[in-house]
This record gives C-alpha cells, structure tokens and sequence, in this order.
C-alpha cells in the first residue's frame, strides 16, 4: 500500500494570492494596474493600491504615493496616467506621444523628467497618504512621509477648488470621462453626444489587444474621448472652455473625505486642521445643495453645459455615503437606494452594480455601465460601516472577498453572476481585498 509521505497541498490564502498580485504588479516604484491592459501608473488605482499595501510593505505603499506626487504638474494638478518610459509606446492608448505633456503642459508646470497625461482623477490620495501613515507611524516619522506629501496635497486640492469650480458653486467639475473614473457611464452619454467624435482612423486603440469588445467602451466613446483629451491638449491643458463640464458627486465626495484626511495630516504635523475641516463641511453642503435628488434617494450628476441634473441612476451619486457627515436623512435615503430595486445589494446582487438595474442603458457586461466594481464597492462598505449598518456592511465585505478569490481579482465583475470581466490580476481589487482582510 502506498503511503503518501508529502502533505497534501493546500492552495494558498486569499492574502498570499492578493500579495502575489501586487508583487507582481510592482515595478519597482509603483504599481501597475494591470501588466497587460493599464501598464503605467495610474492616479486613483495607486491611491487604492496603497491603501491595501500599507499592510504588506508600509514602505512600499508610502513609495507609491511619493512616486505619483513627484510627477504632479507646477499648478498643483496631480495626473492621471504617470508613464513608464521602458513601456512600448504602442502597449498603451492613448500614449506620451498623444499627451506632449512636457510641450503642451509647459505653461500648466507639467514636469520635464517624467511623461504624463494631462487630465486628473478622482482626489483619493490624502484618504490614502494618511492611512498609509497610521499603518506605520514610526516608519512614516522616520521618512518625514507625512511632511513630504503634505504640500503637494495641498496644493492638489488648492487646483480643484481654485481652477475646476467651473459652475461657481463651490463644487469641482470634471472635464472628461476619463477624469471621473467611470469611463462609459450612461450618465456621460447626454453630455457626450454633444462631441464631435474624433475619426476613428486617426487613432489605434491598444485595450482591444487585450479587452473582449463587448466589456469595452464602443470606438464611437472612444472618438469622442479623444476629441476631447485633443481639445484640452490643444488649449495647453488651460481649464475652463472644455465641451464636456459635469460636478460629479463620487469625485466630490472624495475630494471631501480627503479634505478632512488633510486636516488631519496637518495636525499630526503640528498644525492646525480646523480651517480644512470647516471647508469639507461647507463642501458637503454644496454638495447635497447642487447635486442632491431627493426624488431618486441618491445624488446625481450636474451637466454644466447643459444646465440640468442628469436624470440617470450611477454607483457615483452613491459614493458620498461614505461621508459620516453627510445629514442623517440623506444617509439613510442612500441606503435604502443601494439596497432598493435600482442597486439591489443583498437581495438581487453581492457587489454594488456601477448603473441602475432598471436602467435603460444598463448591461451587465459592459465597464461601468452595469458592472460591479471592487473600490466603489469598497468605499460603499466603508459608507454602510461609518454609518452603522453594520450588518449591510459585513454582508458586502463578505461578498467582495469571495469574489476576488473567486475571479482571480478581477478589473470587474457581471453583478448577477459574478462572472469575471476586463482583466484579471487586477492591483486595487487586491489591495482592497487586502485591507478587507485586515
Ligand atoms: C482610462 C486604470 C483605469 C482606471 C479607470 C478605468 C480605466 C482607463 C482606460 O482604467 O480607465 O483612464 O483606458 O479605460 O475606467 O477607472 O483608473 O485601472
């Protein structure tokens, strides 16, 4: 009879598999989203990223932050691609040669050294810089992380409220799709139609290479992305004249989170963060004044070229839950949306769908036009937690790890079926499950 000397072999842990992903996602100074399909690094993911980081490597996840701060332009803005110069120029579109930050930015600051894009992301990296510190304070002294990143912050945040208040109510406005974060959200398609798309010809998109079509944005999205991104190029990146202007509330809302985490970052440093706070609490009430839809129970996007709020259900006018200042009865209306028909969390779906259910537009396949995602997922656990539903909260944290195990960290995910969508191996649904874990 034979007896089996070895142990049999146990996979490895959901924690081992998330560090193997970011090990293999690290470059040395940053993060990849994904080695295949966003081989650069990349504004809001790496603010995610560290934030799971922070308890694998303190070190690391402070290196990721500093190393998209030291390509932040001279006006403050920090952009959203930071790219790799040993990358083929054809692995990624749109690539450096399309963006010319160091010509076309020179009179926004844009660095010399380093190779950028021009347009921004959603503002999650105070958030992350003062996670990242609390993960390892005596590190973070050591390093002078804190009194480093500070004023780079600030002057991030000072580019937003100061040069992107394009409707003049307090509120920052996003010039692109591409800046929100959700690419393809139907919220964008009104707006969008008003753009002249860009002849398909005159540009080669590399994500086809490696995305299946049909999880993608269409190549009439992608005409008008690129007549945009063009537009702006062509203006010197200077803000204010753009075709596309909306006051997105997930964008705000984490602009008023991080506003709050500066605050605390100065008072860690030894000044005083009261003036910050005041400022995220006038924000929030911006907020809920210009973007606030009391009819829908959630928020919505304001179309600044076309005056109105744009009637279409998205995960961003979820977002704000995150706030544990937002007024009682806004919270409350929040929840029962993400947990009502439109979202269904906890009886029709496990992870926040990115568009309404209902919605005309809705597809369960495609990027963010009915897909779940695991950072808007993420932070809507943080928003049920800080609002005490704790048990709505434990069931999303539950469902995010068992589908990042089970897809492999996918880019995203069918919110009925959890199949997995876009890439796998993906750098912020690691890290997030990582910080989920802990
Ligand atoms: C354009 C990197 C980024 C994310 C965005 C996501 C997607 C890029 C693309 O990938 O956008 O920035 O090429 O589709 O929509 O949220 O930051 O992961």
């Amino acid at each position: 009879r034979e007896i089996a000397y070895d142990p049999p072999a146990s996979a490895p842990s959901l924690h081992v598999r998330a560090a193997q992903v970011l090990d293999a996602n690290w470059t040395g100074s940053s993060t990849v989203p994904s080695r295949s399909l966003y081989p650069h690094q990349w504004s809001w993911d790496s603010a995610f990223i560290a934030i799971g980081l922070r308890h694998l490597s303190p070190l690391r996840a402070q290196t990721e932050l500093e190393t998209l701060l030291a390509a932040q332009w001279g006006d403050g803005r920090i952009p959203h691609i930071v790219f790799n110069p040993s990358v083929p120029l054809d692995a990624y579109f749109p690539s450096p040669d399309f963006w010319r930050s160091s010509t076309a930015g020179r009179a926004a600051g844009a660095p010399r050294t380093v190779q950028t894009s021009g347009i921004v992301q959603p503002p999650v990296h105070a958030l992350a810089a003062w996670l990242v510190h609390c993960a390892d304070p005596g590190l973070s002294q050591a390093r002078g992380f804190l009194a480093g990143v500070y004023p780079r912050l600030a002057a991030w945040h000072r580019y937003l409220l100061h040069r992107r208040d394009l409707g003049g109510g307090g509120l920052v406005s996003v010039m692109h799709p591409w800046e929100q974060g959700m690419d393809n959200s139907p919220c964008w398609d009104a707006p969008l139609s008003r753009v002249t798309p860009a002849p398909a010809r005159s540009f080669r998109r590399a994500d086809l290479d490696h995305g299946a079509p049909e999880d993608r944005p269409t190549d009439l999205d992608y005409g008008r992305y690129v007549r945009l991104a063009t537009d702006y190029r062509d203006r010197s990146y200077a803000d204010g004249d753009g075709e596309f202007a909306v006051e997105d509330p997930a964008f705000n809302a984490l602009l008023i989170a991080s506003e709050h985490a500066l605050a605390r970052i100065a008072a860690e440093l030894g000044a005083a963060g009261t003036a910050r706070h005041a400022r995220a609490e006038r924000l929030t009430a911006a907020l809920v004044k210009r973007l606030w839809d009391a009819a829908s129970g959630m928020f919505l996007c304001r179309d600044l070229r076309g005056g109105e709020l744009i009637p279409e259900r998205s995960v961003s006018g979820l977002v704000p839950l995150v706030l544990p200042g937002l007024p009682r009865p806004v919270a409350a209306a929040l929840v029962r949306t993400l947990c009502g028909p439109h979202f269904g969390l906890g009886e029709s779906t496990a992870m926040v769908p990115s568009y309404d259910l209902l919605g005309e537009a809705f597809d369960p396949h495609r990027y963010w036009r009915g897909p779940a995602w695991f950072n808007t997922s993420w932070l809507l656990e943080r928003g049920l937690r800080a609002h005490g539903e704790r048990q709505r909260a434990d069931a999303l944290r539950e469902a995010v790890l068992s589908l990042a195990d089970a897809t492999g960290f996918a880019e995203y995910v069918d919110p009925y079926t959890g199949e997995a969508c876009g890439a796998t191996g993906f750098g912020w649904t690691a890290a997030l499950a990582l910080d989920l874990l802990h």
